[in-house]
């Protein structure tokens, strides 16, 4: 080994703070010992059409590189995103990512227009810090979506009841609420304002895990990472007459907090379809999940089959009649998107055959001198 490889393996990794770690090495490397050029990772903080702002780790903005616009323009999830992990290549003065490398989880919105792609709103985290207000709800539908849009990503939901000192006496009743819609799930009464339940929440935010905030415009997901951080990082902006946010946060941004954890801040999301696979809406409704393993037919539909575990739980009043007709509504959603992501895959794949064939032929003519 040379003197240069035992003062590298000595020297923790500059990107360390970021979150690097063995995985993303492995998959690192694996990119570049295939490039032609000379490559260094990064850490995408935001991105937006044709460019990235990555953390190199000092801040940078990088094109994409035409491989990586050609692979977004086929598949828009496919794009650098906020959390992404990166390849960069140096050309002249500036910086292109050459390749976004293999990705550990993605939380994905669903488009909600029919022929809309899906929305990838972070890349790689390993949990998703809901945020839900006091004040307002909690909004038990909307609580539901977040869960399974998180547990779909594959990190760890929590949830952060915030305001929390704008509840009053109902506090304790709306955290009971929050408990019994967000089964097996950790939920923080916190406040930015008053600093409650800030101390227990940050004591989660071990070292070089990240974390996406998740909630609606004005639900203080900015005020949060403010007090967390102990010093303003992200604007924060006031709430409406009508109770909604202002859409202050309008970029995403990835915020190394005092103890180490990264956290990624990004725009309030009102409305959520859940992707497809039902796996998400599944961990998010554990408890009809586990009823249904008692359901005399292994496929029961939980209608009106007898010997139903899960219908007879609501007779009892041990399972709410609406929680169940959510569960209903989110399945159908998550099956109806995934054949619909189905369907869209062998479109593009349809498409993608159509050029090569047309390429196929037109080597053939230009062969023959045509
Ligand atoms: N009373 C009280 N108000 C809070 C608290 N946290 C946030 N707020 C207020 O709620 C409003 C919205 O807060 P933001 O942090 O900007 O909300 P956000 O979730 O980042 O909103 P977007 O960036 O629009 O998605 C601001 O007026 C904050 O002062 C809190 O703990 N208590
Ligand atoms: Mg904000
Ligand atoms: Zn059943």
């Amino acid at each position: 080994m040379s003197t240069y490889d035992n003062t590298r393996a000595a020297l923790p990794h500059p990107l360390s703070p970021l979150g690097w770690d063995h995985r993303v090495e492995v998959a690192f490397d694996t990119v570049a010992a295939a490039a032609s050029h000379p490559l260094v990772p990064a850490r995408v903080a935001s991105s937006r059409r044709g460019a990235a702002v990555v953390h190199l780790p000092e801040e940078t903005t990088a094109e994409y590189a035409p491989a990586v616009l050609k692979a977004a323009r086929a598949d828009p999830s496919s794009a650098p995103c906020s959390g992404d992990w990166v390849a960069l290549r140096r050309s002249g003065d500036a910086w292109l990512v050459e390749a976004v490398l293999e990705r550990a989880g993605l939380l994905v919105r669903q488009g909600v227009a029919k022929d809309s792609h899906d929305q990838v709103l972070a890349a790689n985290v390993d949990a998703v810090l809901i945020c839900e207000a006091a004040d307002q709800g909690p909004n038990v539908g909307r609580l539901e979506r977040f869960l399974s849009l998180a547990w779909a990503s594959g990190a760890t939901p929590v949830v952060a009841v915030t305001k929390a000192e704008l509840a009053g006496d109902r506090l304790p009743e709306v955290v009971e609420l929050v408990e019994t819609v967000a089964v097996s799930v950790d939920v923080h009464a916190v406040s930015a304002h008053t600093g409650l339940g800030l101390e227990r929440l940050s004591a989660r935010f071990l070292p070089r895990t990240t974390w996406v905030l998740l909630g609606t415009s004005g639900a203080g997901k900015s005020s949060l990472v403010n007090a967390v951080a102990g010093r303003t990082l992200m604007d924060t902006g006031r709430i409406r007459q009508d109770g909604r946010g202002r859409h202050t946060t309008t970029h995403r941004s990835l915020l190394r907090m005092p103890g180490g954890a990264l956290l990624l801040d990004i725009p309030g999301v009102r409305r959520v379809d859940v992707p497809g696979g039902e796996e998400g809406v599944d961990r998010a409704f554990t408890d009809v999940r586990e009823l249904a393993e008692r359901c005399r037919f292994r496929d029961c539909a939980h209608g009106d089959e007898p010997g139903c575990a899960v219908t007879a739980a609501v007779d009892e009043g041990e399972l709410d009649a609406r929680r169940l007709e959510r569960w209903h509504r989110l399945r159908r959603e998550a099956e109806w998107n995934r054949s619909r992501g189905d369907a869209r895959l062998r479109a593009e794949r349809k498409k993608e055959w159509r050029r090569a064939d047309r390429r196929a032929k037109e080597n053939a003519w230009r062969k023959r001198g045509l």
